[in-house]
């Protein structure tokens, strides 16, 4: 810690000593697919991300989670590293792919695993906090029509009931979905995450399907007992960059109906938002939504996870001349295909960035929480289940990881956690994402998110100073120090 920027001191510190709630949560995270490995062992058959990373040209250099960061394998080291940095929480995915290959029969290693994994958790005094699905559907499922087709809401249903069976009787805390944006949209009309397709149609679908899938899991993990279900979205604020301009502001609009409301709204309110069903009119998606639907996915939630990696400054033009735009306007570009001619593009801002090339904003992170309490009455209780920043990490000749600018987004979020607490959100906890450095999909391995960092070659573990002022922030905050 004495190596730290005297700064960071000071402001750990001082979050210290900010009122966090009784109880709150800190944790950190992680998805089965970016940390196992083991991606044909002990029964587990291919994920769409196995697929996706033999096609070329899809992932950066070709990584495949096929290694990743062996965590199937060092499970027992992991949760100890868990213990020593002193989390009160994990949340971690299950691999469907795992637990039923194929989605044909249980695969009784692949659920052992993970019981094995929540035993490990619970001696270690660490909440479990599972995730149903972080992205990684059996292949056999996206050959059998994928998140397009509607069976596939209810084999989710089923594997659900599965993973219930198995866990329920230790894991208190069940998430649905990860990031259904990115499982949906990124994934079935931007192509740029597995299975890779370009189809607007098969994207809305997706969109609808996978909240179907979370209605009737959560209806069945309910009636099997479970006491906390919720979902986790990826949430965004949506800054139109000319507050002044009819174009941008439209832009803003279009754009904060794909990123949050079509989410937040069947689930909080029942409803699809109206201006989003007028933009894909023609698009089929109406048909899509049959009677009793929307009852099953807006059933109150237990809490909503929110993940904030970034704000997006939005316009409706075309980007000026030589402005390089905010580079997940890669991702962001999906909007476009359902708006007609009129682009969507992200003028920079001049704010910093991480190794993403996103923007810095942590004060977007307060905005956010506030202002979902103040759109949305019936809000189920927050939890930050992600906030963290990819940076090109070195290690020193004395084996540390000065991770400065990491340490800095840390600390600045976490105090904009704090704000909105004190702006009357009511935030229970915070997962800093990510636990270990590991496979970040489309772009490989190339970056690095971890507290602890990972060498891919050794695969040895090594706590960076982001992890280290975690650790001492959240054992000071968790006893009042
Ligand atoms: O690595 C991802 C994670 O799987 C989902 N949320 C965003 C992270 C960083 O891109």
């Amino acid at each position: 810690m004495t190596s730290l920027p005297a700064k960071q001191l000071e402001q750990a510190a001082a979050l210290r000593s900010r009122p966090w709630p009784a109880g709150f949560l800190w944790g950190s995270a992680t998805a089965a697919a970016q940390i196992e490995g083991a991606g044909h062992e002990d029964g587990k058959e291919d994920s769409i991300w196995d697929a996706f990373a033999r096609v070329p040209g899809a992932v950066v250099n070709g990584d495949t989670p096929e290694v990743a960061v062996d965590h199937y394998h060092r499970m027992p080291e992991d949760v100890a590293l868990m213990k020593s940095l002193g989390l009160g929480s994990y949340r971690f995915s299950t691999s469907w792919a795992r637990i039923k290959p194929g989605d044909r029969t249980v695969n009784q290693a692949g659920l052992d695993f993970y019981s094995r994994l929540v035993d490990e958790l619970l001696g270690a005094g660490i909440l479990p906090w599972l995730t149903l699905y972080h992205w990684d559907l059996p292949q056999a499922v996206e050959e059998q029509g994928g998140w397009a087709s509607r069976d596939t809401a209810h084999r989710f249903r089923d594997y659900a009931d599965t993973v219930y069976g198995a866990l329920g009787d230790r894991v208190q805390h069940w998430t649905t979905f990860n990031e259904p944006f990115c499982s949906s949209l990124l994934s079935y009309a931007a192509g740029i995450h597995a299975p890779g397709r370009i189809s607007r149609e098969d994207a809305l679908a997706a969109v609808h399907h996978q909240h179907l899938g979370h209605g009737l899991a959560a209806g069945a993990l309910r009636e099997l007992g479970a006491g906390n279900v919720g979902i986790t979205l990826n949430l965004s604020n949506a800054i139109p960059a000319d507050l002044t301009d009819e174009a941008d502001l439209d832009a803003a609009r279009r754009f904060d109906a794909l990123q949050n409301r079509i989410y937040l709204e069947p689930l909080l309110l029942g409803r699809y938002p109206e201006d989003f069903l007028h933009d894909v009119a023609g698009l089929g998606f109406e048909q899509l939504v049959h009677d009793g639907d929307l009852a099953a996915i807006s059933a109150p939630l237990d809490f909503l996870g929110v993940n904030y990696y970034h704000d997006d400054n939005v316009s409706g033009h075309p980007l000026p001349e030589g402005d390089p735009g905010f580079a997940a306007a890669t991702d962001r570009e999906v909007a476009s295909p359902f708006v007609g001619s009129e682009h969507i593009t992200f003028p920079t801002r001049g704010l910093p960035r991480t190794g993403m090339d996103w923007e810095i904003n942590p004060d977007g992170l307060r905005h956010l929480l506030t202002r979902l309490g103040a759109e949305y009455p019936d809000l189920p209780p927050l939890y930050v289940t992600e906030n963290g920043a990819a940076y090109d990490d070195e290690i020193t000749a004395g084996g540390r990881i000065h991770d400065v600018e990491r340490t800095q987004f840390v600390l600045d979020h976490v105090g904009s956690v704090a704000d909105a607490i004190a702006e009357g959100a009511d935030v229970r906890g915070y997962f800093l994402w990510s636990l270990l450095d590991n496979y970040e999909w489309a772009w490989g391995y190339g970056k690095r998110f971890g507290m602890v960092h990972v060498d891919y070659e050794t695969l040895v573990r090594t706590v960076k100073d982001s992890g280290l002022v975690y650790s001492s922030l959240i054992r000071n905050a968790l006893t009042g120090a």
